[in-house]
């Protein structure tokens, strides 16, 4: 068994509590449960947290990458927020932590947004991208996390 990180950035602990017509009813609670399960019928654990601070998130993955050296962790799935749109530092640290892989999630279709959400910082250093599913998009990426790791260990 391995265990994956799953990183939910600014805002997303009000998930399922204001505007559902964008995100849906799902609760944080909600997605971390559905993570967890996800993981546990891969054989796997997820470890899941929240923040709505830019360098948690950053102390969050540098201690990831820690992990993945020591054989401990598979990778990250992220859903970084706004930070997606904003934050050069969350990029620079994707970056440094590689080859640790990180799958960028979004629940909505940015694309399908406001023009200032078509860009993203996150994604020219992730490993994939699920976008637009709901909250099912986690279980994709953990999935694609998970299936990604498998083929770079079995020949
Ligand atoms: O679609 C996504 O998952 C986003 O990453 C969500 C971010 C947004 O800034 C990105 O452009 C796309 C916003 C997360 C805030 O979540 C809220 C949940 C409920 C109520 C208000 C915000």
């Amino acid at each position: 068994m391995s265990t994956l990180l799953v990183l939910n950035g600014p805002n997303l602990n009000l998930l399922g509590l204001r505007e559902p017509g964008v995100y849906g009813a799902a609760t944080l609670a909600d997605v971390e449960a559905l993570c967890r399960e996800t993981a546990a019928a891969l054989g796997h654990a997820a470890q899941c947290l929240q923040s709505n601070h830019e360098g948690a998130l950053i102390d969050a993955l540098h201690a990831a990458s820690q992990r993945f050296g020591a054989g401990e962790l598979l990778g990250v799935v992220m859903n970084p927020g706004a930070y997606t749109h904003t934050s050069v530092a969350l990029h620079d640290a994707i970056k440094a932590v590689a080859p640790m892989p990180l799958i960028e999630v979004h629940i909505s279709n940015v694309h399908a947004r406001e023009a200032f959400r078509h860009h993203s910082y996150i994604s020219p250093a992730a490993a994939g991208i699920v976008i637009g599913f709901g909250i099912d998009g986690y279980a994709l990426a953990i999935r694609g996390l998970a299936a990604q790791a498998a083929s770079k260990t079995t020949p």
